[in-house]
């Protein structure tokens, strides 16, 4: 009797030990497949990153952002491979998911730039910022033609930076500065910006922006589009809404393919007025359209100023906009002269002093 129940004891265990074995056996099989699986989806996102890429320069919808597949690079800055880290990264989404919306911008509190250096811990020397986690959609430059504004340059940086990171942007600041005390010239100061940012990365987007003007939602992204992009479409000065409907002043985003196919902005618009429709009239003759947000996300506050000394109402705009059509293919990137007089890097901006001449 004891005899027996010793050996059903046995082959109990026996048994006992099959089953494991046999669960053992199971989870193995369980593992190899789901690793097998992981491998397979992580291959189609690759793919599909790569489609995306390539074919990024047939987008067509007016509303869609523009893409520009990456040109074979040769001979990128210093700049550039100090922060290349996109062999490893999934490219970011159309829609950045840090986005908030609407902001509230004042400009009462004092501000120090040391405070906004503090604040934005993670650009780059010369105000260059390029997301963590993704490769950026695109590569921007912002481009601010700039004299005797330092107040305003404080708040644009206090404001701006944290949005251009939130809209996950691979981005830099230029501050175009016009030496001296001749009258200010905003176009040429921008076209000098374009050809500078170049010098320094592969940029495929250039926004241009005045220094007082903020936008008061982060979901008016700072890139391009498939048509050149206005901005500032809703400011307050205006009772957020666009002044006139051929309005192109303010902050304006334009891809180098757009910038170049109107040869860029006019040089010659001495003092304040008209070289916004002078490039109006540009895109308008070389039959591209404006892209612009919904008045609700393109809304904007401007830092309330007075007219700039030296850059009184110019009394030739009206003669020189009836005019854009003949004059654009000899007037822009094409006869751009000036002289570069110091570069400064900061954390928060790469500074450009030029001698942009005067009226001849
Ligand atoms: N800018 C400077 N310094 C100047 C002039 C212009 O930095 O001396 C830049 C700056 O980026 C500015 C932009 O050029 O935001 C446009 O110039 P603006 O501010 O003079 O033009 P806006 O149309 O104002 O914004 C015109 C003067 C309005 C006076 C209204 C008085 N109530
Ligand atoms: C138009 C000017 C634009 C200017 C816009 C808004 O009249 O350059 O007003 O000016 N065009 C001409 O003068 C031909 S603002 O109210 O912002 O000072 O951008």
């Amino acid at each position: 009797m004891r005899q027996t129940v010793s050996n059903c004891g046995s082959l109990h265990k026996v048994c006992t030990l099959i089953v494991f074995l046999g669960f053992i056996h199971l989870l193995c099989i369980l593992i190899y497949y789901v690793k097998t699986l992981d491998i397979k989806f992580a291959t189609t996102r690759f793919q599909n990153i790569q489609a995306t890429v390539q074919t990024g320069a047939e987008w067509t919808a007016t509303s869609a952002p523009y893409r520009e597949p990456d040109p074979p690079v040769t001979n990128r800055s210093a700049l550039s491979s100090a922060v290349d880290n996109s062999g490893k990264l999934d490219v970011c989404p159309d829609e950045s998911p840090l986005l908030v919306g609407p902001l509230r911008v004042e400009f009462s509190e004092p501000l120090s730039l040391d405070t906004v250096r503090a604040n934005n811990p993670k650009l780059l020397e010369g105000g260059h910022y390029k997301p963590k986690d993704c490769i950026a959609l695109q590569k921007v430059a912002i481009i601010i033609p700039f004299r005797h504004r330092d107040e305003h340059l404080k708040f644009w940086l206090h404001y701006l930076h944290p949005i251009l990171q939130r809209q996950q942007l691979d981005y830099g600041v230029y501050i175009i500065n016009q030496d001296g005390e001749q009258i200010f010239n905003r176009a040429k100061l921008m076209n000098i910006g374009y050809v500078e940012a170049l010098k320094e990365y592969n940029y495929e987007c250039f926004v241009f922006s005045d220094v007082d003007l903020i936008p008061m939602d982060d979901r008016n992204i700072y890139k391009c589009y498939d048509q050149p992009r206005h901005l500032s479409v809703s400011m307050d000065k205006f009772g957020y809404k666009l002044p006139y409907k051929q309005y192109f002043g303010g902050v304006s985003a334009l891809s180098k393919n757009q910038y170049l196919k109107i040869n860029g902005f006019p040089n010659n618009y001495w003092g304040w007025g008209g070289e916004d429709d002078d490039i109006y009239n540009r895109i308008n003759y070389r039959r591209m359209l404006i892209s612009r947000p919904d008045s609700e996300v393109g809304k904007c506050r401007m830092i309330r100023h007075s007219r700039d000394e030296k850059n009184d109402a110019n009394p030739q705009r009206f003669n020189r906009i009836a005019h854009t059509r003949e004059t654009m293919n000899r007037d822009g990137i094409n006869s751009l002269v000036y002289q570069v007089l110091k570069v400064e890097k900061d954390k928060l901006y790469t500074k450009i002093t030029v001698d942009v001449g005067k009226p001849t």
